[in-house]
């Protein structure tokens, strides 16, 4: 490898599947301020901060509410959310993810979270996934969330690493967005039609190896 230096991974939707504990708790809030909430409408969360889903999920709901109400309620998710979390174990990670993270490291390839959950290190811990990470970067760490660059160019700077020397796997079109931003090279995980701007799409971690990076080098 010749300019690639480090990885950094989205959480969500690329080494573990949370949108689907996330879609329970979201949906329960919605039927409980008297709407319905689909698993498309879930779509539209992927990547998006806790605040930001909640102002969308109050969109489609047609409801106003204060900011005091707002934390509430958002708080209130979250609490239920962490009722399946703290149920997962490492036979949730997705296929291929620690293949990959053991390749990397084997490379000398530096490796660091860049996720937009308050919860990633309470999930990185039950996936037994922590010891992998050279930095982490999450929703705690950053003020501006995706498409802004924030997260993943603090991840490259807890690395020191450049950003070009920097490739980012992410799921969202928003991560993306992000990383092309940063002046990163980004694999997309999931559709084409989605990640289109991506150097390169892949439908999971399964499906990467050291020589597919190596096409970004
Ligand atoms: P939390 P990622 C994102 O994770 C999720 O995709 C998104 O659906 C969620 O709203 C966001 O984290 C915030 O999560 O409520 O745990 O802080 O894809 O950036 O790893
Ligand atoms: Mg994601």
């Amino acid at each position: 490898m010749k300019n690639i230096k480090a990885c950094l991974f989205d959480l969500d939707g690329v080494i573990v599947d949370t949108a689907k504990y996330h879609y329970i708790a979201w949906k329960e809030l919605a039927n409980e301020l008297g709407f319905d909430f689909t698993l498309e409408d879930n779509e539209k969360l992927k990547g998006v901060s806790r605040m930001t889903s909640l102002d969308i999920l109050l969109s489609i709901g047609g409801i106003e509410l204060g900011e005091d109400k707002k934390l509430e309620l958002a708080t209130k998710k979250n609490d239920n959310y962490l009722q399946y979390i703290l149920k997962m174990g490492p036979e949730e990670i997705l296929p291929g993810t620690k293949e990959f993270l053991e390749v990397l490291r084997k490379e000398n390839i530096k490796i660091a979270l860049g996720s937009a959950s308050k919860n990633a290190m309470l999930i990185l811990e039950r996936l037994e996934l922590t010891g992998y990470f050279d930095a982490i970067v999450d929703g705690t760490h950053v003020a501006k969330a995706k498409p802004d660059p924030e997260v993943f160019l603090q991840g490259a700077e807890k690395l020191g690493v450049a950003p070009t020397e920097c490739v980012v796997f992410e799921d969202a079109e928003a991560g993306v967005e992000a990383a092309l931003a940063g002046g990163m090279k980004c694999v997309g995980i999931g559709s084409s039609e989605v990640l289109g701007k991506a150097h390169l799409v892949v439908d999971g971690l399964h499906k990467m190896s050291i020589q597919k990076l190596g096409l970004l080098d």
